[in-house]
């Protein structure tokens, strides 16, 4: 008995340590989900002017947990496509791991996901929306083949200046909570894209 409770006492002291350890990253998203688009969707995602976009969890091609999300697009100049997932969507069930609210934002530094590139050249937007509304993009390249990690910073996001939702603050500072990420093909490419596991990077 008195062994027993040592080795729990060792566990809980175990558990308790890696818990607190530094460099922690929160993950936001595994893709763990069935893919639906629409108002009841999953996935807020769409297309428009001649571009088109289909989304659905593929699970031969992962980086963590049992799926990730897979993106097949043909981005046409003039057009624009959305992969959006967080709170606040027209796809009601879209929601993140973790609610915005909870997240102890002031503890973390950069946004990071993973995707998986064919080196097709095509160039990848990844926006956030902020509290205020307020869409921020970066842009990655897919010139690689696999899976990579991107890591942004909240200082590399960009106001998005060709366009802004009715409605955003328009304030030039990124607003905590964020609430939305998405991914957008940009015009001029075609293929199929994977991606898994975003991530908050811990100070
Ligand atoms: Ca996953
Ligand atoms: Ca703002």
């Amino acid at each position: 008995m008195k062994r027993l409770f040592f080795l729990a006492a060792i566990m809980f002291l175990f558990g308790a340590g890696s818990g607190l350890a530094e460099g922690n990253n929160l993950l936001l998203d595994d893709f763990e989900i069935s893919v639906s688009g629409g108002p009841e969707g999953t996935v807020d995602f769409g297309s428009g002017n001649g571009s088109t976009v289909e989304v659905t969890q593929a699970t031969e091609i992962k980086n963590t947990g049992n799926q990730s999300l897979k993106v097949t697009y043909d981005a046409v100049s003039g057009g624009y496509i959305y992969v959006a997932r967080g709170a606040g969507l027209d796809a009601k069930n879209a929601q993140w791991t973790v609610k915005p609210a909870d997240v102890k934002w002031e503890d973390y530094s950069a946004i990071s996901f993973y995707v998986y590139g064919t080196d097709s050249k095509a160039k990848i937007a990844f926006d956030i929306k902020d509290s205020g509304g307020e869409i921020w993009r970066f842009i990655t390249d897919d010139d690689f083949k696999g899976w990579k990690k991107v890591v942004v910073s909240f200082d590399k996001f960009l106001v998005r200046d060709d366009w802004q939702p009715d409605g955003a603050d328009k304030n030039g500072q990124i607003d905590f909570p964020i609430k939305v990420f998405q991914f957008e093909p940009l015009p001029g490419s075609k293929g199929t894209l994977y991606f898994d596991t975003v991530e908050l990077v811990r100070k």
